[in-house]
């Protein structure tokens, strides 16, 4: 959801991708642009939307943008978000791609990102997966990863001082991201 109120501030330069986002109770909505809460391009590709219980959902609310419906509508309306897709991500009971994920091999290269969630090499195989996890590199870690665990790195604590960073998913719960 890229949101402005009175104690926000508006996002800028936008970019989504790469992601797996799932949505639970009742809320098909997967990405909401609110009025005035976008300055700057976004930029959305390589994504997987899934919503189980029905079809995934799209809301821009700018002035003289307003959108409301599915993928292939929200596509042609920002120009963008090639190469997403919607259905069933196919994770294990880890949240980890299973073997016959479609989103294996399917990602945007982003090689800056070096590392997945488990800490194992990524792009592994053809290329890039979508999703926090890489397919086949590392040994997985449970999820939610265990206290003081970094979540990358291989389970490798933090030393004496240093933050850590812990995920509590690798697939989002959420009404909508936050823009
Ligand atoms: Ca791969």
């Amino acid at each position: 959801m890229l949101r402005q109120s009175p104690n926000r501030v508006s996002c800028q330069d936008v970019t989504i991708r790469n992601n797996i986002i799932t949505t639970a109770n009742g809320n098909p909505l997967m990405v909401e642009i609110r009025e005035a809460a976008l300055i700057g391009p976004l930029t959305t590709s390589h994504n997987r939307y899934y919503y189980a219980a029905g079809t995934a959902q799209f809301s821009d609310q700018r002035k003289g943008s307003i959108y409301n419906g599915g993928l292939a509508g929200w596509q042609t309306h920002i120009g963008g978000d090639s190469n997403s897709s919607e259905g069933d991500p196919q994770l294990d009971t880890n949240y980890h791609l299973a073997a016959d994920s479609p989103l294996i091999d399917a990602g945007f290269t982003v090689s800056s990102v070096t590392n997945d969630y488990d800490g194992g090499s990524r792009p592994s195989g053809a290329g890039y997966d979508i999703g926090a996890d890489e397919y086949g590199a590392g040994t997985p870690l449970p999820v939610p990863p265990p206290p003081d665990t970094t979540g990358t790195g291989g389970g490798t604590s933090a030393a004496s001082g240093e933050s850590i960073e812990t995920f509590s998913s690798l697939t989002s719960d959420l009404t909508a991201p936050l823009l």
